[in-house]
């Protein structure tokens, strides 16, 4: 198929430095020579409202798509599950941080193989899950490769959900080179969500990412390679935009390579209509066995992943709370219910699949749902004011296991939510993976100082409970260990936290200054690490 003419002349790139990112005075040269235009169905200008955005920031049609999307609302993903079936085995593309004997890790961490299914496997699992956990929406084919380099597999399987359970969300996610050529297949099973991998639109950022493609029968490599796929993603985006599913971009930030480049690729996915923009960092180690893994590329730092993050708002919505899932994942997004769900626990399983039981679960957590965002909105309205806005911003961590409150012990917490706090609002920003402090009963002291790296650019941690051991090396490394908000809703927390972190300053009691950077945990999320 022909590219279109957008695709042909590639924008040129301009390239910036981390650091001077981080400073800001890069950032407005980039805004300044990026396309202003737009022709897309979500940018709005804000740097998240894609992912975290209500009904009044969207059409109507566009809100019933997203509304109980996990990955598409960042509200949605405290409420409903997603699944991922693992049947589509083969890649038609070598990514330099992949390695075939795991999962895609364009969709998943490396570092966990999933159980590969038939379709009809997979059918049965769906089914079993769905009866199981009515709150769950979605279903994605991620991999274990590339969804469209297995269309068989993934279109049976897209094929006979539409007809069995006609309620769950489809949802696909591709490297992109095969797409222009499925785009009509896709909208035949009313698939409304498909993910495309864009980690370049210049094909010499892609070649350095990309050793080869098999295209057209034969192996293509170099910026060959790179140009085809790049040109084949932004067809088969424009295509998707033009028939109105919904796309979200992930893009692997790889220091070094593609970085500053990913402001670009923002900006090119906004001008083709994407609703989101998913920025994660790259997981990479030896052990891994990838190229990058192999000869030394490491992954971002959680200041240099932010700073990329930020230097995107007014482009392409960002999605923050990916948890770069693996291609058999059951759950929330953040938890790992797999295990639960393995072949031979399913064919012990009795499957009832009741539509009017999901439907009637589903209307309590929307009940739920709205009920906890107006309680949440009170008492933001009740919160202390602070003096004018000055542009002082800070990072908080904070415990939680779900309802938007603090309401989790520090020893308990597998995942911070980090929020950005500033005397008008607490913005979410992320999350930080962490091991687990609490052992069996005791706190292990040896998890102490990986947790403090982790959320070393917070100001402070709220918690709803916390030891006098984590506390002090906290405190030591200069993070306020906070649990007078314990059962409060986590904004109004933050930013009550804040106005007085700000009194003291005025009085004198304390100084303020400025965070270190924050490291990021290079490791498969499994159900035993969680657990
Ligand atoms: Fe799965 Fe992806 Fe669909 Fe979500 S995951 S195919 S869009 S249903 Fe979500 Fe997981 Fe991140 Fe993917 S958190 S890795 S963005
Ligand atoms: Fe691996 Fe996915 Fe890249 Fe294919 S598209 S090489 S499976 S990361």
């Amino acid at each position: 198929m022909q590219p279109t003419q957008a695709t042909t002349s590639p924008p040129s790139t301009s390239y910036i430095q981390i650091d001077a990112l981080k400073t800001g005075s890069a950032l407005s040269e980039a805004a300044e020579a990026a396309p202003s235009g737009c022709g897309t169905t979500g940018g709005s200008g804000k740097a998240s409202c894609g992912s975290s955005g209500g009904p009044d920031d969207m059409p109507q049609e566009i809100w019933d798509k997203v509304k109980n999307h996990p990955c598409y609302s960042e509200e949605a993903h405290h409420h409903y599950a997603r699944m991922h079936v693992a049947v589509a085995p083969a890649c038609n593309i070598q990514c330099n941080y992949c390695n075939r004997k795991y999962d895609c890790s364009n969709e998943s961490r490396p570092g966990v193989v999933s159980q590969k299914l038939t379709p009809d496997q997979a059918v049965k699992k769906v089914l079993a899950v769905a009866s199981e956990i009515p709150q769950m929406t979605v279903l994605g084919i991620a991999g274990p490769g590339d969804s469209l380099a297995s269309p068989a597999k993934t279109f049976e399987t897209f094929r006979q959900l539409a007809e069995k359970a006609p309620d769950i969300k489809l949802c696909l996610s591709t490297n992109g080179l095969a797409l222009p050529k499925y785009v009509d297949e896709i909208c035949k099973y009313n698939i409304d969500h498909v993910t495309i991998t864009i980690n370049m639109v210049d094909p010499e950022v892609g070649a350095k990412i990309y050793p080869w493609i098999f295209w057209e029968h034969k192996r293509v490599t170099g910026i060959e390679a790179a140009r085809i796929l790049h040109e084949q993603q932004m067809l088969g985006l424009e295509m998707l935009t033009a028939r109105g599913v919904l796309t979200k971009i992930n893009s692997v930030l790889i220091p070094g390579v593609n970085d500053e480049h990913l402001i670009e690729v923002n900006r090119a996915v906004k001008a083709r209509g994407a609703f989101l923009h998913n920025i994660m960092p790259l997981i990479s180690a030896p052990e891994h066995g990838t190229y990058f893994g192999l000869n030394g590329q490491r992954g971002p730092t959680a200041q240099e992943l932010k700073a990329v993050q930020d230097a995107c708002a007014g482009g392409a919505n960002l999605m923050r709370h990916c948890r770069q899932c693996r291609a058999d994942a059951v759950g929330l997004l953040g938890e790992d219910r797999s295990e639960e769900f393995t072949l031979d626990k399913i064919e012990e399983m009795e499957v009832v699949y009741d539509l009017d039981k999901r439907k009637s679960y589903q209307d309590k957590v929307e009940e739920e749902r709205v009920a906890q965002h107006e309680a949440k909105l009170a008492a933001l309205a009740e919160s202390a004011a602070t003096e004018a806005d000055d542009g002082m911003k800070v990072l908080v961590a904070v415990a939680t296991k779900g309802g938007g409150r603090v309401n989790e012990h520090f020893g308990h917490v597998t995942e911070f939510q980090v929020f950005e706090v500033s005397s008008s609002e607490a913005l979410f920003v992320g999350h930080r993976r962490v091991d687990l402090y609490c052992q069996g009963g005791f706190g292990e002291d040896e998890q102490l100082p990986s947790i403090v790296r982790a959320i070393n650019d917070c100001h402070a941690v709220l918690v709803a409970k916390i030891g006098a051991c984590p506390k002090d090396e906290l405190k030591q490394a200069g993070i306020e260990p906070i649990d007078q908000f314990a059962g409060e809703f986590i904004e109004k927390a933050a930013l009550d936290w804040f106005a007085d972190y700000r009194a003291r300053i005025a009085r004198g009691e304390i100084e303020h200054k400025a965070r270190g950077d924050a490291s990021i945990r290079q490791g498969a999320f499994t159900a035993e690490a969680a657990a």
